[in-house]
C-alpha cells in the first residue's frame, strides 16, 4: 500500500463564479509520487487514441487509458473507451482520494503528457454519461503543469491559471463543467513527463 498522507486540513477553495473548485497541494509525498509515477508509467497499457475532426484523423497530443468497473463505457470525440479492467495500484489512489474528497468514483481517464507538446485542448468534461454537475478528482504526478479554466459566457471574467504539481488533488464540483472550459496548455519549456488521472463516476445510460 502506498502512503499518502492523512489530510486533516480542509482544501482550498478557489472562488469562481459558476463553480466549485478544491484544491489539496499535497496528498502525497514526493517519494510516493516518484514511485507511482515510474510504476505507472512502466505498466499501464499506453495508448495512442487518435480523433476525426472534419473528416481528418489526427492522433491525440497524449498517451492515455481509461480504466474502472467493466460497464463504465466512455464516449467522447466519436472515441468509445471500453476500460480496462482495475489495477491493485489505481484501486488503492482511488480509494485514498474517495476518502479525502468523500465521493465514490467508477472509472478513471489516465493521460501521460510525454513533454511540453503533449496537451489537452479547451473541452468540458460535460459528456451525457457524467450526469448533471459531475464530481471529477484529477491527481497529478510528474512535471508541473499549467492548468486553465475559462467561463464559456462571460467574456468579463479572465482565465483562471492554476500549476498542477506533483501530488496534488484538484477536485472539480458543481456547475463547474457546465459554466466553464480546462485545458492543459503546451509549454516550450523542457518538461518531464507528467501523469494525470481524473477520477469520475459515470452513468449507465
Ligand atoms: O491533465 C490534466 O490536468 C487535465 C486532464 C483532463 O482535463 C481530462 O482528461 O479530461
Ligand atoms: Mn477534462
Amino acid at each position: 500500500m502506498n502512503t499518502f498522507i492523512a489530510i486533516s486540513t480542509p482544501p482550498q477553495t478557489h472562488n469562481l463564479p459558476d463553480a466549485r473548485l478544491l484544491f489539496w497541494p499535497e496528498i502525497a509525498p514526493e517519494a510516493t509520487c516518484h514511485q507511482l509515477y515510474s510504476e505507472l508509467r512502466s505498466t499501464l497499457p499506453w495508448q495512442q487514441d487518435h480523433i476525426t475532426l472534419y473528416g481528418k484523423t489526427l492522433a491525440i497530443p497524449r498517451l492515455q487509458v481509461w480504466m474502472g468497473d467493466s460497464d463504465a463505457n466512455y464516449q467522447y470525440s466519436g472515441l468509445t473507451l471500453s476500460p480496462h479492467p482495475w489495477n491493485p495500484t489505481i484501486i488503492s489512489i482511488k480509494q485514498q482520494i474517495e476518502a479525502i474528497c468523500g465521493h465514490r468514483f467508477n472509472s478513471v481517464l489516465i493521460n501521460l503528457y510525454r513533454d511540453g507538446q503533449d496537451s489537452n485542448g479547451w473541452h468540458s468534461d460535460d459528456e451525457p454519461e457524467l450526469g448533471e454537475n459531475p464530481v471529477i478528482a484529477s491527481f497529478s504526478l510528474g512535471a508541473t503543469r499549467r492548468f486553465r479554466l475559462r467561463h464559456k459566457y462571460r467574456k468579463d471574467l479572465t482565465p483562471y491559471t492554476c500549476d498542477l504539481i506533483s501530488g496534488s488533488l484538484l477536485v472539480m464540483a458543481g456547475s463547474t463543467q457546465k459554466y466553464w472550459q480546462h485545458c492543459l496548455t503546451k509549454t516550450a519549456r523542457p518538461v518531464e513527463p507528467r501523469i494525470n488521472l481524473t477520477f469520475r463516476q459515470t452513468l449507465t445510460l
